[in-house]
This record gives C-alpha cells, sequence and structure tokens, in this order.
C-alpha cells in the first residue's frame, strides 16, 4: 500500500469543482487518508517546488498557489502515485489526453487543477510539509474485499 500527496488547487476551488475532481478519487476505490484545507505560504509554495524555485516561472507559480485556498490532501492504495498521475494527464491541460482530470477540465500549464506527488519519494517528503503525522488517518475501508481479489499486489 502506498501514499500520494495530492493538493486540490486554488484554480479547482475558485471553479466549483472540488466535488467533481474528488469523485473521481471516490470512484477509482483511492482512500483519503488526510484532508486539510489550508492558505499555502510563500515559505511553503518554495519548500513544495523547491526543484523549480530559480525557473523563470517560478515567481506566477508561487504567485498562482498563494492566491486563494486549496486542498491538501493524502490518498492511499495500491500503486497510488503512478495511478493518480495517471488520472491527472500531462502537466499542461492543453497536452493532456482526454478522459484525463486535466484534459477534461483544464486548458492550462499553470492552472492545472490538482498536483499529485511523482514518486514515492516525493510523496513523503510533500506529506511532511502539509501534514504532521497525527493529522494522517488510517483507516480499512470495509469494501476492501470489492476492489481488489485476496493476495493482488
Ligand atoms: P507536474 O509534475 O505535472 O505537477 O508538473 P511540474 O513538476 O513539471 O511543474 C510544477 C508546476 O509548475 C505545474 F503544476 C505547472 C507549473 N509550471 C508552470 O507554471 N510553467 C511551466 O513552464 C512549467 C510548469
Amino acid at each position: 500500500m502506498e501514499r500520494t500527496f495530492v493538493m486540490f488547487k486554488p484554480d479547482c476551488v475558485q471553479r466549483g469543482l472540488l466535488g467533481r475532481i474528488l469523485s473521481r478519487f471516490d470512484d477509482k476505490g483511492l482512500r483519503p487518508v488526510a484532508m486539510k484545507m489550508i492558505r499555502v505560504s510563500p515559505a511553503m509554495a518554495k519548500q513544495h517546488y523547491a526543484e523549480h524555485v530559480s525557473k523563470p516561472f517560478y515567481p506566477g507559480l508561487e504567485e498562482f498557489i498563494t492566491a486563494s485556498p486549496v486542498l491538501a490532501c493524502v490518498f492511499e492504495g495500491p500503486e497510488v502515485v503512478r495511478v493518480v498521475r495517471e488520472m491527472l494527464g500531462a502537466t499542461s491541460g492543453l497536452k493532456a489526453a482526454a478522459g484525463t482530470i486535466r484534459g477534461d477540465f483544464s486548458s492550462s500549464r499553470q492552472m492545472n487543477l490538482v498536483h499529485a506527488s511523482d514518486s514515492p519519494e516525493s510523496a513523503a517528503r510533500e506529506i511532511g510539509i502539509y501534514f504532521t503525522p497525527a493529522e494522517i488517518h488510517a483507516w480499512e475501508p470495509s469494501l476492501s474485499c470489492w476492489l481488489q481479489a485476496p493476495g493482488e499486489a
């Protein structure tokens, strides 16, 4: 079982798409183990996007991500890092395949609605920026036996 960090970005909240996009995570059987509404601070943005801080697009990215509240989440599931990245599609909504979240709802590279970790290592780092261990609540869905067969990886 793996965990990934997911952020429903300011454009997702402002456009009233939270419910519709979150329902895709429910539909897939992914398990939310942490969720909170927060306003990302410039310091948190710099930590989160550490690899991009020196890039020309970073100031615009920081302005966008700190402009309005976001919903920060941790989801749990088998191979959840890869599964969620595939659900989101390519970074730019213009390039993302139809049927993916970005492909269906976004036409922007910056305003691409949802962030998700790109590796289990990034997930651990990003979860540590936004959540304390006490804010993460592991639980066992009573429907587990109808989501995967016994012994499936
Ligand atoms: P992703 O892993 O799909 O979230 O995308 P990246 O790590 O490549 O980029 C992080 C964020 O920077 C993306 F959400 C979009 C934004 N970005 C820009 O705004 N302009 C760029 O030229 C590249 C990325």
